[in-house]
């Protein structure tokens, strides 16, 4: 079996595919070095309060397994699960956020909504006042939500398969899907061909580059998606914000970054750097949040390539393309859903069949119509 793409997704679903599924022959290949990519650029928030059905169970069973890594990968990544504010400022959000909280409890999803008085309690720095341009009137909470080390996630990950005979290839491109008819027989790549007998995509951002000259369209755009972070703090922030309306999210990193991000940059592009107007924009609705963050300084931005759907949810499973399976569309939210992510698509590589968590997430839906919109819970980065 062959992965493109060594980043959290391509990694766990080595792990998967030799652990659970007992295959040796796996190969994850990587145009630069290993979790380059979104994997070491994202902003780790980890939470499983998304609106549907479908959502609860994938990213639901995500959590699930985050919670058990640690042991399982025998690799203490610094899970730390200090609970996430989704803000609201409206009466509309408010109703929203209400939903949500009722959808998230009837799936087993730890969720509450919360007065501002008790977010003050839960993120004492964060303004509640009410005199703000747009005062915080509520907030969803959810508990068992939080962050991790992304690069120790991924160190974890490529350490277990290695034990396991995975062959992690870096510097190694894929320039081209080699495929005869409607069947994939391998990939050219920067280090010459290599054939397969399935091939599995977990190129985030860059899936179409691939897919396009098979003829095989898919209903993706890339956008570049930034984040920055502070210098080293004392830790002053207990727990992960995020606000849709004012649109900025910020968490503070074990070494004591505030860590801060926003939406995607409105333009398609694979650059992984963005522009200043979004920053300017998010760093301005911080401040209002967080008046004290005034006497902090930015020390790094740096931006991401993600793949946006037109439903905010992704793209697991197979193709028209024998031998052929995506895992793709994640946006702005695909480093929670990790471990799931493996699970599943380990699940389509080795059995051709969909994993139950995946199945409503197959390209058919694009022209059943059978959508899975999550754009309120995807939240601020989209
Ligand atoms: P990647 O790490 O990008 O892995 C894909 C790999 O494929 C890359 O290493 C790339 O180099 C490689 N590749 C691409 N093309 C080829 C090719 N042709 N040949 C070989 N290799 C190839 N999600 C959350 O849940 N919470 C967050 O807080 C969060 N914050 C984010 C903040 C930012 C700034 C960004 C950019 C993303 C954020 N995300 C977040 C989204 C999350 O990072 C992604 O959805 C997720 O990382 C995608 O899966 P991956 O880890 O496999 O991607
Ligand atoms: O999905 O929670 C999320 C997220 C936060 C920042 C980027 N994505």
């Amino acid at each position: 079996v062959m992965i493109v793409g060594a980043g959290g997704h391509g990694l766990a679903t080595a792990y998967y595919l030799a652990h659970e599924h007992g295959i040796r022959d796996i190969a994850v290949l990587e145009r630069g070095w290993l979790a380059g990519g979104n994997m070491a650029r994202n902003t780790t928030i980890i939470r499983s309060n998304y609106l549907l059905d479908e959502s609860a169970a994938l990213y639901g069973h995500a959590l699930e397994l985050w919670e058990r890594w640690p042991a399982e990968l025998d690799y203490d990544f610094l899970l730390s699960q200090r609970g996430v504010l989704n803000l609201v400022h409206t009466q509309q959000e408010i109703r929203d956020a209400r939903r949500r909280v009722f959808a998230n409890r009837l799936n087993g999803i730890d969720a509450d909504y919360v007065e501002p008085d008790e977010i003050a309690r839960l993120c004492p720095i964060l303004d509640v006042s009410p005199d703000k341009r747009y005062p915080v009137l509520g907030a969803t909470w959810q508990p068992r939500a939080g962050i991790a080390k992304h690069d120790h996630v991924a160190w974890a990950l490529a350490r277990r398969c290695s034990e396991l005979g995975v062959d992690l290839v870096e510097n190694c491109e894929v320039t081209e899907l080699l495929a005869d008819g409607d069947r994939v027989l391998g990939v050219r790549t920067s280090r010459g061909d290599i054939a397969a007998g399935r091939v599995g995509l977990a190129a985030a951002g860059r899936t179409s580059t691939l897919t396009e000259p098979l003829g095989l369209g898919l209903p993706l755009q890339s956008h570049p998606l930034q984040a920055m972070v502070s210098e080293l703090l004392e830790q002053v922030h207990p727990c992960v914000v995020m606000s849709n309306h004012v649109h900025v999210y910020c968490s503070q990193a074990h070494k004591g970054e505030l860590v801060l991000g926003a939406g995607i940059d409105s333009y398609n592009g694979y650059g992984q750097r963005g522009s200043v107007q979004v920053l300017e924009r998010q760093l301005a609705a911080a401040l209002e949040l967080f008046p004290l963050f005034a006497r902090a300084h930015v020390i790094r931005t740096w931006a991401g390539v993600v793949d946006v759907t037109p439903d905010a949810s992704p793209i697991i499973g197979a193709t028209p393309f024998d031998g052929l399976f995506l895992n793709c569309g994640w946006g702005t939210g695909g480093f929670k859903a990790t471990p799931a992510v493996g699970r599943v698509f380990a699940h389509a590589l080795a059995t051709g069949r969909a994993h139950p968590l995946a199945e409503p997430y197959g390209l058919e839906r694009f022209r059943t119509g059978a959508l899975i919109d999550e754009h309120g819970a995807a939240a601020v980065a989209h």
